[in-house]
């Protein structure tokens, strides 16, 4: 699967329901580069918290370091675009969040 292109337009928040609303993998690592704050396109511990709470589970710091270690291959400490999609896995069972088509 490609992730060369990135489009840039702003994702907010997807509601601030439940987080289980179904999207497709496009749409998560859009939904990801929301929060990449600093714009380095890198998601890094504290941008994957606010992830994590925006999907209407409580704060928690444990889930964002379990995030970006599981999916941070080469052990720099950020999310960077080559390993986003290992979030997917993450999302899936840690945030319950529904994420098709990958
Ligand atoms: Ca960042
Ligand atoms: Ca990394």
């Amino acid at each position: 699967m490609a992730i060369g292109h990135h489009h840039h337009h702003t994702v907010n928040k997807v509601g601030q329901s439940d987080g289980k609303r179904e999207m497709t993998m496009d749409q998560f690592i859009e939904w990801l580069q929301g929060f990449d704050k600093d714009n380095d396109g890198r998601i890094s511990q504290d941008e994957l918290k606010e992830a994590v709470r925006a999907t209407g589970g409580w704060f928690s710091t444990w889930k964002s370091k379990r995030g970006v270690k599981s999916a941070d291959l080469n052990k720099d400490g950020f999310i960077d675009q080559n390993e986003i999609t290992r979030l997917v896995e993450f999302a899936r069972k840690q945030l319950g969040m529904r994420i098709v088509g990958c």
